[in-house]
């Protein structure tokens, strides 16, 4: 780190050299002079002053380490006198604070903030808080090198491996004997004078920290943003800096509302959570993977997140919205209704976090070097393409795999296919904004891309899995809060509440107001303020200055000033005000109670695929809801939002009659500037075409053509896929040439769910024998009814009949349906990882399913 020598204290409110030149020159020259010895002739008043130094030095017993009391006293003596006259010089080189009239306005206009007036004494000892800091030890090490605070450096400093090393108390006292408490004889008590047994047993009782108060289940990864252009003009942010830039990044990705055990794939907004550890500080983009939001003032976060949680009554349901107290404060709260069409669609149920969009969901503000600001919206987009699951699926992989999710992330990070997003921006002006017929200060509102298309301008590459989930992923703390000089707010009322609510919450849940010296929190960049003290306070602060001005450490630290330092936009608020002068009130702005108009540009943004499973979902909650009252109010909202969606709501729910649409609490706008924005589908971003890391099982029995298998095996391989043969047990099969075939998971073990796609077993033998399989039969119906890729080899028909699938489409219209001849399965591997790519034949659904 290299310590900023500034030749003299300066001030910008003072014209030509500034005062503080004197400041400096004195407080150099002195403690130049001071160092260079003791003066040849003290003054009477020197004398007595010595005479001190030389009693406190003597107390003190230190100041050199030489073994002679008499020179060490001495030199102490003359470095205590340096210190004290350096001091002396150091303070009284600011007769004044000279930044002090610059604090406030002049002419009517408020000044930019000065850079601090501050200066660097050539002896460290001034600023110390003890000349015994140059006496080492194993525990002291050496003193602190000057403006550096080693907490803000790379994490591998607080990684701790233990081999070769035996186990030792926290004390680090090595434990002799890790199995037995100490007790009064082998039958006897155990004695209170164990301290290993208290410490372990002490230290476990204290193992847990709160959960978060929503978002509680995350996982989390490391990665890097590289900046691939130029959008310096916008903002003059750091990771934006220049093109090929690459700054490291933390990512939790999270479910909302279940509790820290909960299943992954359960119906729900996901969170998607991004600290960039910038040079200029962290910064925190935490978004979700839905645009919009339920509400659009803080004040109702509370209410939301309490109707969405378990009943207090008796803590049910575990992580879904399908209950009650949801749909009452839902249709109680018709703002919600767009944010509520996302959520019944397949976007709450994505089938990776690697597959799902994330979005900074309110307005922010870029701002550039000259301090002019541009409105902007945050969107991540999966180079994978945004891909879901089936409701039937997930409600069964979470019964297969709780952890599918976290288990997804972290193997496809092991497995070197690295998660990559582009992160696009969309940007407008203010006067845009103003004519649109929404606000964009309202959170339950997108910009639709026809109004401000995306322009991409980085990438986020995920390469490294944490090691120690608890210091990682559970204590991360994002705040909305942590912006970066060229990022500021806009006055969302949602957003405004979150920059109080998160890092209020982390002070509870990471046990007090240091929680930024935690490893995974502290920046980056170089840390250095006057807060002090608090509970697990890591720093051990030199000097004895911890407040600001100050001329007794030189001034530092110093603020930083207006042109490095991080300054609000000037936002002028009045011309933007349907009222001359802003009054306090509690209210929002009329374009606000507009509900509907983006809900029914959602719904009929989707395919009807996309518009069935919506219905569904809503018929699956609606059903679980017990009050029918509040079956009815939903329905009376969703009249609001699409009259063939309600009605198949209504008639789903065995309503004979639907109720009359709720009162709007403004008409929905009658021409609204998009009114089908095909961006907003699931299906329109369909990926690269790649496959990496989607798990394919190759279902194996004795009898099967070994060859074939090994083939489309390797072919996937090569495409960064997963394979893995299935079987019935553990072991090998035989294959028809006799050669053993392993099998790497049973159906048992991982069933249909867990695979993205699967080849039935080529072989006659082998499919005759899964077809009396009840699991091997269920396996493929499931894989059927989930609309995957299916590699049939003729010889496997008979499986795929005993699944039940006997009707195949009249026109062969099934994409994920591949047959192939028997001796050309081995050939159609690539034709398989093409259908693959599609990720689901959502044509072969029906209602019922077919199996
Ligand atoms: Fe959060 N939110 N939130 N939220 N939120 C939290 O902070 C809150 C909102 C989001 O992986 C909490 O550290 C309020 C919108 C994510 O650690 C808490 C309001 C969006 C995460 C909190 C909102 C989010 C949180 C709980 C309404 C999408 C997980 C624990 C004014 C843009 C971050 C914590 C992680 C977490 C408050 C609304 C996203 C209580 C008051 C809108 C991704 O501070």
């Amino acid at each position: 780190m290299a310590t900023k020598k500034t030749p003299a204290a300066k001030s910008p409110t003072e014209s030509g050299e500034p005062t503080g030149a004197a400041t400096k020159k004195t407080a150099t020259t002195s403690a130049k002079q001071s160092m260079s010895g003791p003066a040849a002739e003290a003054k009477p008043a020197q004398r007595t002053r010595r005479s001190l130094l030389e009693r406190a030095a003597t107390a003190l017993g230190s100041g050199t380490s030489s073994d002679n009391a008499a020179v060490r006293n001495l030199a102490a003596a003359d470095r205590l006198e340096a210190k004290y006259d350096g001091t002396e010089a150091l303070s009284a080189g600011m007769p004044h604070n000279p930044n002090k009239a610059a604090e406030y306005a002049q002419a009517g206009q408020a000044m930019p903030a000065p850079e601090g007036a501050h200066v660097m004494p050539d002896n460290l000892d001034i600023t110390g808080s003890t000349i015994t800091e140059d006496n080492t030890s194993a525990k002291n090490g050496s003193k602190a090198d000057p403006g550096t605070n080693p907490n803000n450096g790379p994490l591998q400093r607080h990684r701790i491996d233990s081999g070769g090393r035996a186990i030792t108390t926290n004390q680090g006292v090595p434990v002799a004997d890790n199995q037995h408490s100490l007790r009064l004889g082998e039958r006897g008590p155990t004695l209170l004078e164990d301290f290993i047994l208290r410490e372990k047993i002490t230290h476990f009782d204290h193992e847990r920290i709160p959960e978060r108060v929503v978002h509680a289940r995350g996982s989390g990864a490391h990665g890097y943003f590289e900046c691939t252009e130029d959008i310096t003009a916008l903002t003059r942010a750091a990771p934006f800096a220049k093109v090929g830039k690459k700054t490291p990044v933390f990512v939790r990705f999270s479910t909302v509302a279940g509790e820290r055990g909960s299943a992954d794939a359960v119906r729900d907004v996901r969170g998607f959570a991004v600290k960039f550890y910038t040079d200029e500080g962290n910064w925190d983009l935490v978004g979700n993977n839905i645009p919009v939001f339920f509400i659009q003032d803080a004040m109702k976060f509370p209410d939301v997140v309490h109707a969405v949680k378990p009943e207090p009554h008796h803590a049910m349901p575990q992580a879904s919205s399908a209950h009650d107290t949801f749909w009452d404060f839902i249709s109680l709260s018709p703002e919600s209704a767009h944010m509520v069409m996302w959520q019944m669609s397949d976007r709450a149920i994505p089938r990776s976090y690697r597959t799902m969009q994330g979005f900074g969901v309110h307005t922010f503000r870029l701002i550039n070097a000259e301090g002019a600001a541009t409105l902007v919206k945050f969107h991540w987009t999966p180079v994978l393409g945004t891909h879901s699951l089936d409701w039937d699926e997930a409600v069964k992989i979470n019964g297969a795999d709780p952890d599918f999710h976290r288990r997804d992330l972290w193997e496809a990070i092991e497995g070197g296919a690295f998660p990559e997003y582009l992160l696009q921006i969309q940007t407008f002006t203010e006067e845009q904004a103003a004519g649109w017929s929404f606000d964009v200060l309202d959170a339950t509102k997108l910009v639709p891309e026809e109004l401000a298309p995306l322009r991409t301008v980085g990438r986020m590459v995920l390469d490294r899995n944490p090691d120690y989930f608890f210091g990682e992923t559970e204590q991360v703390a994002f705040c909305t809060q942590h912006v970066v000089p060229g990022i500021d707010f806009t006055n969302d009322p949602l957003l405004q509440g979150r920059n109080f609510s998160y890092l209020d919450t982390q002070i509870t849940r990471l046990g007090g107001p240091n929680f930024h010296l935690i490893p995974i929190n502290a920046p980056v960049a170089q840390v250095h303020n006057n807060q002090r003290d608090g509970f697990h306070q890591h720093g051990i602060f030199r000097g004895r200055v911890s407040y600001e001005p100050n001329s007794l450490a030189g001034g530092c630290p110093h603020q930083a000033g207006a042109a490095s330092g991080f300054t609000s936009y000037a936002e002028r608020l009045l011309a933007q005000q349907a009222t001359a002068e802003p009054t306090k009130l509690r209210a929002k702005p009329e374009k606000f109670a507009d509900h509907y108009t983006q809900a029914r540009l959602f719904y009929a943004s989707q395919t009807p695929v996309e518009q069935y499973h919506i219905a569904r979902a809503l018929r699956f909650e609606l059903t679980r809801v017990q009050t029918p009252a509040i079956r009815e109010r939903v329905v009376a909202m969703l009249r609001n939002i699409d009259e063939n969606l309600a009605a198949t709501v209504g008639q789903d729910l065995g309503m004979t009659a639907l109720p009359d649409p709720l009162p709007p609490a403004r008409p929905p706008v009658e021409s609204p500037e998009v009114a089908v924005s095909p961006a907003l589908s699931l299906l329109a971003r369909p990926g690269d075409g790649s496959i990496l890391a989607r798990r394919i099982a190759l279902l194996v029995g004795d009898g099967v053509d070994g060859a074939a298998l090994e083939a489309v095996y390797q072919a996937l391989v090569q495409a960064g896929a997963v394979p893995r043969y299935v079987g019935a047990k553990l072991g090998s099969v035989q294959s028809s040439t006799g050669d053993p075939l392993p099998v790497e998971v049973t159906m048992e073990a991982a069933p249909s769910v867990l695979f993205d796609a699967v080849m039935l077993p080529p072989g006659a033998g082998a499919a005759a024998t899964m077809a009396a399989d009840g699991l091997a039969v269920e396996f493929v119906q499931q894989q059927y009814r989930h609309c995957k890729p299916l590699l049939v080899p003729i010889a496997a028909a008979t499986l795929l009949q005993a699944a039940g699938v006997t009707t195949l489409p009249e026109d062969g219209g099934d994409p994920g349906l591949l047959f192939a001849a028997d001796d050309q399965v081995a050939g159609a591997a690539d034709e398989f990882i093409r259908r693959i790519a599609l990720h689901r034949a959502w044509q072969r659904q029906t209602e019922p399913p077919m199996v």
